[in-house]
């Protein structure tokens, strides 16, 4: 099943910084409002593991939840939330590849906000699933901030976006349960210097899980796969 969701316009993706003041005060009700949606998001999904997967646009989320859902069927079911700008097109390649998939298509924000999971949610047979990956916006910046209701949050980072992404961009990568380092079929060919990307995520990130794979080939899969399939397991035992 793939379903498209068309969220309105909200004006509070676009902060009009010109009243910094009101700007605050008007940004921290909505957070409050925000989490008490994602609370709730959070107690519907019960025991079932959810994953909120951040990344800049084009580092290979979708193509890494294509191969996921694919490897993982035997296992777990895995059921796919999607954000973008516009489009349905990667509920459509989620669907291709085997899984059930909502898309929700944000207009002009950059982000998800818990009420957009939570109306998505409405189009997923959850009773079918063991677990639900949310692909967030593509964006480094705005998803940050945003609690979804999720369990564990992951964030990408490709070989061809530069090493220093995760200085530059920290709160995204501080957050991270895991950091997974995509494309690295190509590293070789766009000069990647993989210790350099270790030391800075090292250094954002200490404590989260680092995966080094390529979505495209499956090189490197099986050690994400066994760390979704263990928390998915953890979730499971002691929710
Ligand atoms: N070489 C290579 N290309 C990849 C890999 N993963 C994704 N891509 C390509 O990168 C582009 C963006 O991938 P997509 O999954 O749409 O990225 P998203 O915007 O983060 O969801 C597509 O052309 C993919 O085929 C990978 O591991 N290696
Ligand atoms: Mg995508």
């Amino acid at each position: 099943m793939t379903t498209t969701r068309q969220v309105d316009l909200h004006a509070h993706g676009r902060v009009d910084g010109s009243d910094d003041v009101r700007t605050v005060t008007v940004q921290k009700s909505l957070m409050v409002h925000n989490d008490g949606i994602a609370a709730a998001n959070r107690a519907r999904f019960g025991t079932r593991l959810v994953l909120n997967l951040e990344s800049s646009p084009g580092s290979g989320k979708t193509a890494l939840m294509e191969r996921t859902v694919r490897d993982l069927a035997a296992h777990v079911r895995v059921g796919v939330v999607v954000g973008d700008l516009a489009t349905d097109n990667d509920a459509v390649r989620i669907h291709k590849a085997g899984a059930p998939s909502v898309q929700i298509v944000t207009g002009a924000v950059c982000h998800l906000e818990a009420e957009m999971v939570a109306r998505a949610v409405d189009d997923l047979d959850l009773e079918g699933l063991d677990a639900v990956v949310i692909e967030n916006v593509g964006n480094l910046v705005c998803p940050a901030a945003w609690d979804l209701g999720e369990d564990l949050r992951v964030t990408m980072l490709s070989v061809t976006e530069g090493e220093d992404k995760p200085l530059k961009y920290p709160r995204i990568f501080k957050d991270a349960h895991a950091v997974i380092i995509n494309k690295i079929d190509i590293a070789n060919v766009v000069g990647f210097d993989r210790a350099r990307a270790l030391d800075a995520i090292g250094k954002v990130a200490p404590a989260a899980e680092v995966f080094e794979l390529s979505a495209r080939t499956g090189e490197g899969m099986e050690p994400w796969l066994d760390w979704v399939r263990a928390r998915q397991a953890a979730k499971l035992a002691a929710p």
